[in-house]
C-alpha cells in the first residue's frame, strides 16, 4: 500500500513539466577553482572610486618621507559627502581610501602612530577623515574600503619585527571602528624606513587580523588572496584574462609573480583571485593644481572601461580630492560625462526578442535553455551537453541591425571555463558564414569592439575544457 503511494506520486511528478526538467538534469560540476560567494559578489561591483588624500595633497609629492609637519595637512572645507555624491553620481559602487600612505600618516587617530590627523591642525586635532568617509559611504548607499600601506616611512618600529603587530593593531583600528568594509587594499611598495631599515611583513598574522575583524572582506594584493593586482597601473588587463592564478611560495611585492602572470592569470590555476584594475584619472595619484588641465578625456576613460570591466577585471579609479578637501569640478563634470557615454554605449540591447538556438543544451532542459542569455539575470544561464567542448549559440535577431559590440558573461559561480571564441555573422550577400571577431577568456565578464556589420543572424563558437556555461549575451552599436 505504501509503496503503490510512492510509485503513484512518482508518475504524477514526472508529468509536471517543469520538476520533470530540473529533477531530470543536475547542473554542471564547477570547473577548476571558483570565487567564494563575496568574490561574486565584489565582481557584480564592477567600479570603484579610489582616493588618495593626505600630506602629500599639500605638498605636491606622490610619496612622503614621513618628515613632513603634520600641520601641512590642513583641508580648509573637508567634504566626504561631496566625494560619496560625486561616487555615486559617476556610478561606482564603493570608495576607498588612503587610512595610511607610505609617509605613516593616519587619517584617522591611530593609538599606535605619532602621525596622524591629531597631531594636525586640522580641527584642532579631532578630526577623523574615515569616519567622516565611512559616514558618507553609508549615507549615499556605497560601499567603504580601507588602503593602509604595510610601508611606513614615518613609524620608528618600521624595520623590527615589533613593527608587524603595530602594523596589525592599525589593521584592528580600521576595521573595527567604522562598520563594514568591503575591501582591505595592501599595497605591495616596500621600501627603506628609518635608517635604511627593511622590513619582513608577517603576512599571515595581517590576513588574520583582518578576516578576524570583517569576514567578508576582500582582500586586495597582488597575490590576493581574494582580488589581485592587473600588473599595471593604466587600467589594462590582459586580452586573456584568467580570474585564477598559482599563489604557492608568493608574495606581495618583491615576491609577486610577474607583471605579465598578474595581467593575464592561469589557466587552471589553483586559486579563485580576480584582477582589479587601479588607475588615476590624472597624471599623479595624489592631487596637484599643476593637473587640474590633466583630467583624462571621455575617449580614454571609455578605453580604459573597455579593457577593464571589458576584459574580465573590476575598475578601481582614482579621484584625488584637492586641497579644500573636495573634488575638483574638473574630475567630477568628467566623471558624470563617463557614466553618460557608459549608458548611451550599452542604451539598447540589439538582442531583445531574438531566437537564440545552441549546438546543444543540457540534458535537453529548459532549465538551461539558450533563450536564457537574453535577460539581464545573471542567474540564468545556458550550458551545453556536458561532453561538447566546443559548442555554439545562434543567434537570429527580429530584424537586420548595425553593431560593433559584443558583450558576454560566463556564469563564474560554475568557474571560468572558456579558452576562445569567434563570432560569426550570415552574411546575406555571399550567403555565407563570415569571421566579426575572436577572443581567448570571457570571465564574468568581456566587452569586444569590432567595426559595425550590419547583420540578422550571429554565431558564437566556443571552446572550453569543459561545457561553456554562459549567462548573458548583449549586442550594441556605441559611439564610444
Ligand atoms: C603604489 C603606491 O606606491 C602609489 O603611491 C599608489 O598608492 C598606488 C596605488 O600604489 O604601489
Amino acid at each position: 500500500m505504501h509503496k503503490m503511494n510512492l510509485l503513484s506520486t512518482l508518475i504524477f511528478l514526472a508529468f509536471l513539466p517543469g520538476i520533470r526538467a530540473v529533477n531530470a538534469c543536475p547542473p554542471p560540476e564547477p570547473y577548476g577553482a571558483i570565487p567564494a560567494g563575496k568574490q561574486t559578489d565584489w565582481q557584480k561591483m564592477e567600479y570603484c572610486m579610489f582616493v588618495h588624500f593626505g600630506p602629500n595633497t599639500f605638498t605636491d609629492v606622490e610619496w612622503g618621507d614621513g618628515r613632513e609637519d603634520p600641520n601641512v595637512f590642513n583641508p580648509a572645507a573637508l567634504d566626504c559627502r561631496q566625494w560619496a555624491a560625486t561616487a555615486k553620481a559617476a556610478g561606482m559602487k564603493g570608495i576607498i581610501i588612503t587610512a595610511k600612505h607610505h609617509d605613516g600618516f593616519c587619517l584617522f587617530p591611530s593609538k599606535y602612530s605619532r602621525h596622524t590627523v591629531r597631531e594636525s591642525l586640522w580641527k584642532d586635532g579631532k578630526g577623523d577623515v574615515l569616519r567622516e568617509l565611512s559616514d558618507a559611504c553609508r549615507e549615499y548607499g556605497l560601499k567603504f574600503g580601507v588602503y593602509l600601506s604595510p610601508w611606513d616611512r614615518n613609524h620608528p618600529a618600521y624595520g623590527t619585527p615589533e613593527y608587524n603587530q603595530v602594523f596589525a593593531n592599525m589593521l584592528d583600528e580600521v576595521l573595527s571602528g567604522y562598520g563594514e568594509v568591503f575591501e582591505q587594499w595592501l599595497d605591495g611598495a616596500n621600501g627603506e624606513g628609518e635608517g635604511g631599515r627593511m622590513q619582513v611583513y608577517d603576512w599571515d598574522l595581517f590576513h588574520k587580523t583582518i578576516y578576524r575583524n570583517q569576514p567578508r572582506i576582500i582582500i586586495f594584493s597582488d597575490v590576493g588572496p581574494d582580488a589581485r593586482w592587473v600588473g599595471n597601473e593604466n587600467g589594462i588587463a590582459g586580452e586573456t584574462n584568467r580570474s585564477t592564478l598559482n599563489v604557492e611560495g608568493f608574495e606581495p611585492g618583491r615576491g609577486a609573480p610577474a607583471q605579465e602572470v598578474l595581467n593575464a592569470g592561469e589557466e587552471g590555476a589553483q586559486a579563485w583571485i580576480p584582477a582589479e584594475a587601479d588607475v588615476s584619472i590624472r597624471p599623479g595619484w595624489f592631487y596637484s593644481p599643476s593637473t587640474d588641465n590633466q583630467v583624462k578625456p571621455v575617449a580614454e576613460l571609455m578605453e580604459i572601461y573597455y579593457t577593464s570591466i571589458g576584459r574580465n577585471a573590476n575598475l578601481l579609479l582614482n579621484v584625488p580630492p584637492d586641497r579644500r578637501g573636495r573634488i575638483h569640478p574638473n574630475d567630477s563634470t568628467r566623471l558624470v560625462e563617463f557614466r553618460k557615454a557608459r549608458e548611451e554605449a550599452f542604451a539598447v540591447n540589439l538582442i531583445a526578442g531574438a531566437e537564440v538556438t545552441a549546438s546543444s543544451t543540457r540534458g535537453n532542459s529548459s532549465a538551461y535553455r539558450p533563450g536564457n542569455v537574453l535577460d539581464a539575470d545573471f542567474d540564468t544561464w545556458w550550458t551545453a551537453g556536458d561532453k561538447e567542448l566546443a559548442p555554439y549559440l545562434e543567434i537570429h535577431l527580429k530584424r537586420s541591425e548595425t553593431f560593433n559590440r559584443l558583450l558576454l558573461q560566463e556564469y563564474i559561480p560554475l568557474g571560468q571555463r572558456v579558452s576562445s571564441f569567434s563570432v560569426k555573422y550570415w552574411d546575406e550577400k555571399t550567403r555565407k558564414w563570415m569571421k566579426l571577431t575572436e577572443a581567448t577568456t570571457i570571465g564574468y565578464k568581456r566587452i569586444l569592439r569590432f567595426p559595425a556589420v550590419t547583420a540578422q543572424k550571429l554565431r558564437i563558437e566556443l571552446k572550453a575544457p569543459a561545457a561553456p556555461v554562459i549567462s548573458t549575451v548583449g549586442i550594441y552599436h556605441s559611439l564610444f
